[in-house]
C-alpha cells in the first residue's frame, strides 16, 4: 500500500505523479498556482490543475494506531512523571527506564516507516519532572543499533549521551543510567546523539522533556506538541510532517479544548533536513515563552518560528466556539500532514469543516477504507 519510493519535491511537483489512480492532496493543493510547485521540482511547462485530481475524502481512514501502539490523541495529554521517593536529603528523587527498540510504524494512512523509538511510541515519553529534583533516567539498548539518550538541561559531561565522553554510546544489548539535576526549568527535549545524528534523530529517537516551576504554572488544559518529519524514502528530505508523528491526526481528530480555558501548548521542533518549522493558529493569539524558562512572555502572536531543538511554551484562551486550525505556516509542510483543529465547544454546523481538503495523501494514502 505505501509507495514510500516517491520523493516529496515529485509529490509537490504534481505533474511527477504518474499514475492516474493516485489522488492529489484535495482541495487545497488543487487549488493552488503551480508555478510554485514546479519551481521547487524542476519542472517545465504548465502543470494545470488536471494534474491533482480532487480527492475524494475517504472516511474513517486512519493510521492503526493499535499497531502503533501509540494514539497522538493520547501522547497530546501524556506526560510522564516516572516514580519518585523522597531521599534522605529530603530531596525528590525521580526514575523511568526507558528502553530504545526498533519497530515499524505508520505515519500516515497506508506510509510505513521503519522508526527507532524510545519506550515503543514517537515521540518518546513525555518526561515531567520539578526544578531541583534529582533525575535518574536508566537506559536500556535493545536496538540493533547504538544509541544514547542526550538531555537538553544543565548536568555533567559524563551525564550527556555524547559518543566518546562518559559512557558513550550504548551498544546494543547495553544500558547506562544518566543521573542529573532537573535545571533550569522550561520546556526541553531528549533526543539519541549517535552519528549519523540527523538519521538517528530523525528515525524517533526524540522526546519532549518539561521541568516545571518550582512554583508552578497556572492551571490549563495542558498538551505537548513534538513538531517532526519523516524522510520515508531516505534521501534526507521529508515526505511526511506532523505533530506528534502521525500526519492529518488532529484533523481526524480535532483536539477538544473548552471555551474560555486556558491552553498551554509545550511545543517541541525536532524536525530534521528542514531548519526551520513554525506554528499557527487560526482566529486567536497566544502568549509565547521561548523555551519556557521565564514566566514572563516574550510575544503576543498567532505564529512561531521553531529552529531545529528550539521549543517554548504557547498559552491562549478560544473566546469563540468553533473549530480553529493550527498548522505549520511552513505551507508546504500543512500539506503533507502538519495540520490540525482544536474544537471548542459546540461549533455547531460550523463543525463540518473541510475535512477534505487535508486528509488525503498524494500517494494514495487514506484510500484504505
Ligand atoms: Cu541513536
Amino acid at each position: 500500500m505505501s509507495q514510500n519510493g516517491i520523493s516529496r519535491r515529485k509529490l509537490l511537483g504534481g505533474a511527477a505523479i504518474a499514475a492516474p489512480a493516485v489522488v492529489g492532496l484535495g482541495g487545497l493543493i488543487a487549488e493552488r498556482d503551480s508555478a510554485a510547485a514546479q519551481q521547487s521540482a524542476g519542472h517545465s511547462g504548465h502543470a494545470g490543475h488536471d494534474d491533482f485530481p480532487h480527492a475524494t475524502f475517504a472516511p474513517g481512514a486512519t493510521v492503526n494506531h493499535r499497531a502503533n501502539g501509540f494514539d497522538p490523541s493520547a501522547i497530546l495529554r501524556d506526560f510522564d512523571y516516572g516514580k519518585t521517593r523522597r531521599l534522605a536529603s529530603g530531596r525528590v528523587l525521580r526514575e523511568w527506564e526507558i528502553v530504545a527498540h526498533d519497530k515499524e510504524i505508520e505515519v500516515a494512512p497506508g506510509v510505513s516507516y521503519e522508526a527507532w523509538t524510545y519506550n515503543g511510541r514517537v515521540p518518546g515519553p513525555t518526561l515531567r519532572a520539578r526544578e531541583g529534583e534529582r533525575l535518574r533516567i536508566r537506559f536500556l539498548n535493545a536496538s540493533d543499533h547504538p544509541h544514547t539518550m542526550h538531555f537538553h538541561g544543565i548536568h555533567t559531561a559524563a551525564m550527556d549521551g555524547m559518543p566518546g565522553i562518559g559512557a558513550g554510546q550504548i551498544e546494543p544489548g547495553g544500558s547506562f543510567t544518566y543521573e542529573f539535576e532537573a535545571s533550569p526549568f522550561g520546556i526541553h527535549l531528549y533526543h539519541c546523539h549517535v552519528a549519523p545524528l540527523a538519521a538517528h534523530i530523525s528515525r524517533g529517537l526524540y522526546g519532549a522533556f518539561v521541568i516545571d516551576p518550582k512554583r508552578g504554572r497556572l492551571e490549563a488544559d495542558e498538551m505537548v506538541m513534538v513538531m517532526s518529519g519523516f524522510d520515508t524514502n531516505f534521501d534526507l528530505s521529508n515526505e511526511v510532517y506532523a505533530v506528534n508523528t502521525v500526519g492529518f491526526h488532529y484533523v481526524n481528530e480535532p483536539i477538544r479544548v473548552q471555551k474560555d480555558r486556558l491552553v498551554r501548548i509545550y511545543l517541541v521542533n525536532t524536525l530534521e533536513y528542514d531548519p526551520v518549522n513554525s506554528f499557527h493558529i487560526h482566529g486567536n493569539f497566544f502568549q509565547y515563552y521561548p523555551t519556557g524558562t521565564s514566566l514572563e512572555p516574550s510575544e503576543y502572536t498567532d505564529t512561531v518560528i521553531q529552529g531545529q531543538g528550539q521549543r517554548g511554551i504557547a498559552e491562549m484562551k478560544f473566546p469563540f466556539d468553533g473549530d480553529y486550525m493550527f498548522h505549520a505556516h511552513v505551507s508546504e509542510f500543512t500539506e503533507l500532514g502538519w495540520t490540525g483543529f482544536f474544537r471548542v465547544g459546540n461549533p455547531g454546523r460550523l463543525g463540518r469543516r473541510a475535512d477534505a481538503f487535508y486528509c488525503e495523501l498524494p500517494w494514495g494514502g487514506g484510500k484504505r477504507a
